[in-house]
């Protein structure tokens, strides 16, 4: 039996990207399982009652752990090197405030647009959903700026990069690729633009392109 933790992803989801990611800035070994995203094997269910990725199985526990920000926790809580959240409470605080913003507006308007757009959209969904979901990204930016200004960079908390900053990744990644009309003016938004490009840079966006060699289906 492996002792390696098993990551449930599929490679264009950017909460998965993220979790891989996490896995890559700590050193952490992970063994992916791919899953087709419309296909998703009845296993995943079990795992995550809302049959979403990423979900993370570890070795000898009963328990799986959902949600890519909870599966942050755990990798920090288990291999604290390097620390990915400030050792002050408050900027800690702060910065896990951040990490969930970015989760909530910058990836769920983007990566949803882009999810309608592949995938097709909802029965419910009004004709211009896509263009209502993109044009929500560009009043992220603004946000994003004054973020960026109060420690004067080059990441959220400053010197530090930490988790807060690695919830953009999927995003800096994807969007030159997929949708650079969406990306911040670079004379309105210097920061965000500089930040974006240097998450880019970071060694662990390979693993926004990574796919697992299991591939399961339904
Ligand atoms: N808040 C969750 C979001 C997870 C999520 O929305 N995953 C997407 C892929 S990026 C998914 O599996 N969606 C399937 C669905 O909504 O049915 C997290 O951070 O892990």
């Amino acid at each position: 039996m492996s002792t390696t933790p098993r990551l449930w992803t599929f490679r264009s989801s950017p909460f998965a990207g993220k979790a891989r990611a996490a896995f890559a800035e700590k050193g952490v070994a992970v063994e992916l399982v791919e899953i087709h995203p419309t296909k998703r094997p009845a296993r995943l269910k079990e795992l995550n009652p809302v049959n979403r990725v990423p979900v993370l199985e570890l070795p000898d526990e009963e328990v799986a752990i959902r949600e890519s920000l909870i599966i942050c926790e755990w990798l920090e809580d288990t291999h604290p090197n390097p620390p990915l959240w400030p050792a002050d409470p408050a900027q800690r605080g702060w910065a896990r405030g951040w990490a969930r913003l970015i989760d909530d507006t910058v990836i769920a308007d983007f990566f949803l647009g882009m999810r309608k757009l592949a995938f097709g959209k909802d029965p419910e969904d009004p004709d211009d959903v896509v263009e209502r979901l993109h044009g929500r990204v560009a009043r992220h930016w603004p946000r994003m700026e004054t973020a960026l200004a109060l420690h004067e960079g080059p990441w959220l908390c400053g010197e530090q990069f930490t988790f807060a900053d690695l919830a953009a990744l999927p995003a800096a990644v994807r969007l030159p690729e997929w949708a650079p009309q969406l990306q911040p003016d670079a004379e309105a938004a210097p920061l965000t633009t500089a930040w974006l490009e240097a998450l880019r840079a970071r060694p662990s966006a390979a693993a926004i392109d990574e796919a697992g060699a299991e591939r399961l289906s339904a």
